[in-house]
């Protein structure tokens, strides 16, 4: 009897356990809409491309993709000099002040030359002419270029200022950089 009412303890203590760290657990959040870039008609719902100078191929491609059909891609033949390019989204919605936010991407490319680099801004306010508040990037400490296969690359904001009203996430193309580049399967994840 002393046996089954320790082993019925037992019981209880594991699913306890088991109840506490299904509560516990961390729940990771995608801020970013439409991250494989599958959904769209013309171009890919959510995101913009930028090209100032109208000198780079800024495309929804269906040639190369990571996941099912669809990726964006950036090319130019003969390397410019002075304007770069670049593919973004803005996040309006949900912003996790405080929290560390990362950017992931997966990227496929012939790159020659200074190669692209993955940024994210902090705006002080919801509009086109906010201020940015906060900047990481890529750029200067992690070069990417050369022949990539699909490789993940990353980045995080250690921490969203409490006055932090939007997130811009870009994927860019530097310029004196030739070749092409291909981004699918992007993410801005924080944890809940
Ligand atoms: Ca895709």
């Amino acid at each position: 009897m002393k046996t089954r009412a320790i082993t019925h303890l037992f019981l209880v203590l594991i699913l306890c356990s088991f109840l506490f760290s299904s509560c516990e657990k961390e729940e990771l959040v995608d801020l970013i809409v439409n991250g494989n870039v599958e959904k769209g008609i013309t171009d890919p719902d959510e995101w913009w491309s930028v090209d100032l100078g109208d000198k780079y191929n800024t495309e929804w491609s269906s040639t190369e993709y990571f996941s099912p059909r669809r990726s964006l891609t950036i090319s130019i033949e003969n390397a410019d000099s002075v304007d770069n390019a670049f593919w973004g989204q803005g996040i309006h919605d949900n912003i996790p002040h405080g929290k560390a936010v990362t950017l992931k991407v997966k990227i496929k490319a012939e790159l020659e030359g200074t190669g692209v680099y993955l940024a994210i801004f902090g705006n002080d306010i919801d509009e086109p002419s906010a201020n940015v508040e906060q900047i990481v990037s890529t750029q200067n400490n992690s070069p990417i270029s050369g022949s990539l296969n699909w490789t993940e690359y990353s980045l995080t904001l250690d921490k969203v200022d409490a006055t932090t009203d939007r997130l811009v996430v870009l994927l860019v193309y530097e310029s004196n950089t030739t070749g092409e580049v291909y981004f699918d399967d992007i993410s801005l994840t924080y944890i809940k």
